[in-house]
């Protein structure tokens, strides 16, 4: 099986990505930027359901939970910037989605030791109204030109899956799980099916957001330094995940401090917002089928 085929069945594909050396530098990258010199001594175990609007890199540490923060709209955070075009990481998706790469999240998952993460089941369709979520928007005739990756420095056990979930609408027993929310399930709750994704540093895995999947650690017995980011391919329609850095940051100003690579990609993002304003439409079935209105 090619790694596409991989990734279009189980929604899902592990990939080397790093050698030891990259992993030593993008380690040392990262506990600079975040410095977490601060240990929390609240154990209070505590939800991240919104854990996408991000946190501030001077707060690192002040609670035991799991930080998130957005890196490409954040002056200071560019020396780990080359993360974000690294070969390996750029040619999988290109297997995976098609060329012309568009980078739409670039974030650090980050936790001291001792934190407990539960983060509850869900599908990367936070940005959607509960109402329009269609099960067609699930099925496997719909090409979802979106990719989200987890790119630990150290090894880790925080993301959990249901295989296959990304090209199909909700079992019983799942719809059960979820409880009538089509967002998250709530903290605590099983999911049929569901299983870890262990994953040594320097590996990734890359997934379908549309894939049911969790966080969750019982109790890091190591911190957790992850490198976080989203793609989807400028050949084709991007979809809601697309919106996901605030591009009102992405001034002038701002552009002009990022390497000329970074810059070049931050200039093809702002391009792609121009031609597609509007993330309502990314979920209506004319945007996702356009065959359809031409009949
Ligand atoms: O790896 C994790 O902690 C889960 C991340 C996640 O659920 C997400 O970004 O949607």
């Amino acid at each position: 099986m090619t790694l596409k085929e991989q990734f279009e069945t189980d929604g899902f594909v592990i990939v080397d990505v790093l050698t030891p050396e990259e992993i030593d530098n993008f380690r040392e990258l990262m506990d600079t930027l975040i410095s977490p010199k601060i240990q929390s001594t609240d154990t209070e175990k505590r939800s991240s359901s919104f854990q996408h609007l991000g946190d501030e890199i001077k707060d690192f540490g002040k609670e035991a939970r799991q930080y998130y923060f957005h890196l490409l709209t954040k002056p200071g955070t560019e020396p780990i910037h080359h993360a974000f075009y690294h070969p390996v990481i750029l040619k999988t998706v290109e297997e995976l989605l098609g060329p012309n790469l568009i980078v739409n999240n670039a974030s650090i998952l980050a936790a001291n030791e001792g934190t407990q993460y539960s983060l509850g089941w869900h599908r990367d369709i936070i940005q959607i109204p509960q109402p329009e979520i269609q099960d067609w928007l699930f099925s496997p005739e719909r090409f979802h030109n979106s990719v989200q990756i987890n790119l630990p420095l150290v090894d880790e056990n925080s993301l959990w899956v249901v295989p296959g979930s990304h090209k199909r609408a909700n079992t019983p027993e799942e719809n059960e799980a979820f409880q009538g929310s089509k967002h998250y399930a709530p903290v605590g709750v099983e999911m049929p099916g569901g299983i870890p994704v262990p994953l040594k540093a320097g590996q990734a895995v890359l997934y379908n957001n549309n894939l049911i999947h969790r966080g969750y650690t019982e109790k890091m017995k190591i911190p957790r330094r992850t490198l976080h980011m989203g793609y989807h391919s400028a050949s084709y329609p991007p979809t809601w995940h697309f919106y996901l850095l605030n591009s009102d940051l992405l001034t002038p100003q701002y552009l002009e401090t990022l390497s000329p690579t970074m810059r070049t990609m931050m200039e093809e993002y702002l391009e792609c917002r121009r031609e597609y304003p509007d993330m309502s439409q990314t979920w209506t079935r004319a945007y996702n089928f356009p065959e359809e209105s031409r009949v």
